[in-house]
């Protein structure tokens, strides 16, 4: 079996319990069942000089950023504009001058201090929007071997992808990998969309993609989770508050593409509409921080507080709290024991590229009285679990009478939704997510030449040819889903 090379923006110290964060916990999986190492940032901020020395520990090799660094790199470029772009929130996004370079200084550094680690025989497996010209920074540096690249996050629709100023750069270091995967098959449709209109791409007959006299391969693989972590869950009395009182639970890193203030107006909409339900159900949100120097962030934590403070107010009473908010990570064990202790799981993201507490949620149930999921049509997971109850988050009237009829759904349909659900929970999983990725890779390599996108003669035609195309292409690049909740009715 190769060794895989993974590379990620973040490693994760995998002596840690409670980690937040889907990647981190999918690549520490990887880590621990195959012959790997694990490259990328410690997620410490230190100065240049120190900056520049790698750490190794074990499988994992760690490099600090320099203050510079986090702040146009990670901070800004990477969580300022990929991040809201790829989540068709333009409006948020924070067009900076210097950030894109920064961006790709950072990837160079990261590619010098990781060739000299790679062997000929290695597998090189990137994930995510942070690395996108990693291939091409290794490539210069005369690596040959095969690699991937992993999207954690959606794509979007092209004509948002080509408001990025920087758009075809970045299809340009796509180029650069053998193999792109994605989330979902709507994922791959719009990257293509994007490929066939914004960069002059075109379809081989073998199904691969043909641009900047490269040819590449693009696949959904659907992350999953690895299903004996969630299925030994046992139901945590303690966590069972009073005699028929119901729990809807949420987990979500507190970031503005989760619908969080949406799932709270839903929860409070649920009180007004239904108050035979007042007292006897309670909403858990368990929301850790994250980004918190992203102004878009704080904004997001302000709004939630407010949110909660006005339906606990409104609804509550002295012996009931209708919405527990929680601004902490929980230890995952904690956290297996709550979705399991939760009559339903509210996941309704406004945009996801997977979404894996909907599936963490499934697996931790009790399969003869499960509880219910309810699941946004934003999440990529909607894809694949058909047979939860899928949702439009916006729509908060909607989503409070799914809540209501959630909560009222028999026995017998629960059972055999979560059966369907459990299925598919397990055919697609972790380790079928990996191979499947591993597998399509060493195949989409074959008959690609990695020196070939070093050509810069075809590479300079075809970027004229593309800046010509998309000067002449306007576009509405605000043009994009709603994203303010209506005002609720409750009074208050
Ligand atoms: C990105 C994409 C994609 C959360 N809170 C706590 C905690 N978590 C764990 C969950 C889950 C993970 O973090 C979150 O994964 P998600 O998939 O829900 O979301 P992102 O972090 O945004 O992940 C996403 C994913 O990458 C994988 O490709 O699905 O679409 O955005 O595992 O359990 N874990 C603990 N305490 C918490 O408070 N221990």
């Amino acid at each position: 079996m190769s060794r895989v090379v993974l590379v990620s923006n973040r490693v994760m110290d995998l002596r840690k319990a409670a980690q937040a964060g889907g990647v981190a916990v999918a690549l520490a999986h990887i880590v621990r069942t195959r012959p790997s190492l694990w490259f990328g940032w410690s997620g410490e901020v230190k100065p240049a000089e120190e900056a520049a020395v790698p750490t190794q520990t074990g499988r994992m090799v760690t490099v600090p950023l320099s203050p510079t660094e986090h702040e146009r790199y990670y901070l800004g470029y990477a969580n300022s504009v990929l991040w809201p772009v790829f989540h068709n929130r333009l409006d948020v996004a924070q067009f900076e001058a210097g950030y894109f370079e920064q961006y790709i200084e950072v990837n160079r550094r990261l590619a010098s201090l990781l060739q000299p680690l790679i062997r000929a025989e290695d597998v090189i497996w990137v994930h995510d929007y942070h690395l996108i010209p990693l291939a091409v920074e290794l490539r210069r540096l005369g690596v040959l071997n095969r690699i991937g690249f992993y999207l954690h996050i959606p794509f979007p629709p092209w004509q948002t992808f080509i408001a990025l100023p920087e758009h075809a750069q970045l299809a340009r270091c796509l180029a650069a990998y053998d193999l792109v995967g994605l989330q979902t098959m709507a994922d791959v449709s719009n990257l293509l969309d994007y490929l066939a209109n914004g960069v002059h791409g075109s379809v081989t007959p073998d199904g691969r993609i043909r641009m900047f006299d490269r040819l590449l391969t693009v696949a959904s693989f659907p992350i999953g989770i690895d299903v004996a972590d969630f299925t030994r869950t046992v139901r945590d009395v303690a966590l069972v508050q009073g005699r028929g009182m119901r729990r809807i639970i949420g987990v979500d890193r507190l970031d503005y593409t989760k619908g969080l203030p949406q799932k709270f107006k839903a929860f409070g909409q649920f009180l007004e509409s239904n108050p035979q339900y007042r007292r006897q159900v309670v909403l858990t949100q368990i929301a850790p921080p994250t980004r918190e120097n992203v102004g878009a962030y704080a904004d997001i934590r302000q709004q939630l507080e407010t949110l909660a403070g006005s339906i606990n107010g409104c609804f509550g009473e002295l012996d009931w709290v209708p919405i527990h908010y929680i601004h902490r990570a929980a230890p995952r064990r904690r956290l297996t024991a709550i979705y399991r202790s939760s009559r339903i799981a509210l996941v309704t993201p406004l945009r996801d590229g997977m979404n894996l507490v909907a599936k963490e949620y499934v697996a931790s149930q009790d399969p003869e009285d499960p509880g219910v999921l309810i699941l946004s049509r934003f999440a990529g997971a909607a894809e694949e679990l058909a047979q939860a109850l899928i949702v439009n988050p916006y729509d908060i009237y909607a989503t409070a009478e799914v809540v209501r009829a959630a909560l009222e759904m028999q026995l017998d349909e629960r059972r055999a939704r979560h059966r369907a659900l459990m299925a598919v929970i397990e055919k697609s999983d972790l380790a079928e997510w990996c191979n499947s990725f591993l597998r399509a890779l060493s195949r989409a390599s074959a008959n690609n030449d990695p020196t070939t996108w070093t050509q810069p003669e075809s590479i300079r035609r075809a970027m004229e040819r593309l800046s010509q195309s998309v000067h002449t292409s306007p576009s509405d690049p605000t043009e994009r889903g709603p994203q303010a909740a209506p005002t609720p009715t409750y009074p208050c």
